[in-house]
């Protein structure tokens, strides 16, 4: 049986990209909701909604595990839909906080999400669960996803938002700067360019391909018969569109979008 991935759009094919490595004979179902993107603004109640819906999606094509690649969701409802589903549920939260707590030296993290995943509180619960001397900065960077989608992510606009956003980060003591958005990865360069190499950048993806790995495992739920891995796509809204930004998410072909 497949694995479950879904994400407010295209964003957690970042995601996908890392179980495919960490996980290549595991099948995998990935459901963008393009028609209902971005979830960053939207109001905690209405995510937690839409996560159920996307949730009973996977469900239905007999999915085995889920990840929700989206850091807007996984903030939102992890917590509410662990309790509410029979099968294990991977968020990226978690994975983000342990791998930036394992970076920092200097016990300063910065993270950098959208409004909602920002002010949710999530991630400074979870890094206080992990390591309570660890000291946080968090900036909303809504700016950010529309402009990755754009495919606009090496150009001067997206260095100039990024200096707007995280100039002050350049002369905090923060050493580790999570991208707590599945969008951020594609704008690693001009991050780092604008906050300077003495920061690490954690990308909480390959955490939690891992996080996963071990939770397939401990339940018993791995694949054990080697196969060329199947891949199905389905989004919301504008198949088309998906499969063209997609592939600049995954760095591969995407065959099939429904
Ligand atoms: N996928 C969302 C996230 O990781 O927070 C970003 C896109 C959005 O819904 N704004």
């Amino acid at each position: 049986r497949p694995i479950g991935v879904f994400d407010s759009g295209i964003g957690g094919l970042t995601v996908v990209k890392e179980i495919m490595e960490v996980l290549p004979d595991e099948d995998i179902i990935y459901f963008g909701d393009t028609a209902r993107v971005p979830y960053g603004s939207k109001s905690k109640e209405t995510v937690i909604k839409y996560t159920f819906q996307c949730i009973r999606f996977l469900l239905e094509k007999g999915v085995k595990a889920i990840v929700i690649a989206c850091n807007t969701a996984s903030a939102a409802s992890l917590d509410v839909v662990q309790q509410s589903f029979d099968l294990p549920i991977v968020g990226v939260v978690e994975p983000g906080a342990v791998t930036a707590c394992k970076m920092t030296k200097s016990k300063k993290i910065g993270i950098i999400g959208t409004e909602a995943t920002v002010s949710s509180g999530a991630y400074e619960r979870a890094i206080y669960n992990i390591d309570n001397n660890v000291k946080m900065i968090l900036k909303a960077c809504p700016l950010f996803v529309p402009i990755v989608e754009e495919g606009w992510q090496d150009t001067d606009i997206a260095r100039l938002t990024a200096e707007k956003y995280l100039g002050d980060f350049k002369n905090s003591d923060i050493d580790a700067l999570v991208m707590a958005c599945t969008h951020y990865p594609l704008l690693e360069k001009t991050i780092e360019e604008v906050v300077g190499k003495d920061i690490r950048l954690v990308n909480p993806a390959y955490e939690t391909a891992k996080v996963l790995e071990k939770m397939i495992n401990s339940n018993g739920l791995k694949n054990e018969r080697p196969h060329k891995a199947e891949y199905k796509y389905y989004a919301s809204d504008n198949p088309v569109k998906f499969k063209k930004v997609g592939e600049n998410f995954l760095s591969k072909p995407i065959g099939w979008v429904e």
